[in-house]
């Protein structure tokens, strides 16, 4: 279904009836992703009709930071959002044979732009959810005026309980969302929507086991985003309780530290730069791709 529902109402054709949005710490996040505005998501995604919520990854040219004052703005924008469309592409490379008959889930797809990239990719139809109503009204018009409505629907619905049918997808991903909900029940949601040999892909920032527990820093990276970033380890417990065999596991650190440093140079730099920086240059926080095959029935 394509319109947009409210909070109060249920989803359809889920495990349970029950509505969209469960709990206070839901609807909070909710409304942090119904208010959210920021330039640096804004402005990124009018570069070319792209709006991502995440983050980049490669080197930047950093003669855009010595452009001429006019133009160096612009730049340093456009630069930093053929990063972040770099990382959509690199997991998307992740998801296999993806053919133009099969079925994809974006779990958590903000404005659209991941779910947009892997229709042109692959040909076939794309499902986005979120929680957040705003979002799913701007990713739907998105659709209509890219022409593909037919093809990217946005739906309000929890990606924990779905309500799309068994078995029915071929490829899923989450693009950093999954540190807004409880692993255990977001892989048993994906292994039941999700045929044996259908392929899970994971963007996600996690703290390091190795160094210990939650560091400073990445306290503050939840607070800043209402988020309880997740141990390395739980993804990895998670995914195999649920049937899942990982066949990639990538730690794309040190490719995202650059992203971070000409963000934090950007003239739409948010305060949070510091931290990740932080975060990433002591070890307390990863950066991770992980690509998983679902073999259970
Ligand atoms: C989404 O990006 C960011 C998150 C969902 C936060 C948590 C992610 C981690 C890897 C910890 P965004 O593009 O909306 O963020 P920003 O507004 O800062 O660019
Ligand atoms: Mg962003």
């Amino acid at each position: 279904m394509t319109t947009t529902r409210h909070a109060t109402e249920h989803t359809t054709g889920g495990a349970m009836d029950q509505p969209v949005l469960r709990s206070a710490y839901q609807r909070s996040v909710a409304a942090y992703w119904n208010n959210e505005k920021d330039p640096v998501n804004i402005r990124l995604g009018e570069v070319d009709g792209l709006y991502h919520h995440h983050y980049g990854i490669g080197d930047y040219d950093p003669a855009v930071l010595d452009g001429p004052a006019d133009t160096r703005d612009d730049a340093v924008i456009a630069e930093m959002h053929r990063l972040e469309t770099a990382q959509a592409h690199l997991l998307l490379g992740h998801l296999g044979d993806i053919e133009p008959g099969h079925r994809l889930l974006d779990g958590g797809s903000g404005r659209g732009g991941t779910s947009f990239m892997a229709n042109q990719r692959f040909g076939c139809q794309v499902d986005g959810v979120t929680i957040s109503e705003t979002q799913v009204e701007f990713a739907n018009a998105q659709a209509h005026q890219r022409g593909v409505a037919g093809q990217v629907r946005f739906h309000f619905r929890n990606m924990l309980d779905t309500g799309f049918d068994t078995g029915s997808r071929q490829g899923i991903w989450t693009n950093e969302t999954t540190m807004y909900v409880d692993l255990h029940q977001l892989f048993g949601e994906f292994a039941r929507l999700l045929p044996y040999g259908g392929r899970y892909v994971c963007i996600t920032g996690c703290y390091n086991d190795v160094t210990g527990g939650r560091s400073k820093a990445v306290s503050q990276i939840d607070q800043h985003y209402t988020c309880d970033i997740h141990p390395r380890s739980e993804y990895f417990r998670a995914l195999v309780a649920n049937n899942f065999v990982p066949i990639n596991v990538v730690d794309l650190t040190p490719q995202t530290i650059p992203y971070w440093e000409l963000r934090a140079k950007s003239p739409v730099a948010t305060g949070i730069e510091g931290p990740f920086l932080t975060a990433y240059r002591e070890g307390s926080f990863q950066y991770l791709l992980i690509a998983a095959d679902h073999v259970g029935p």
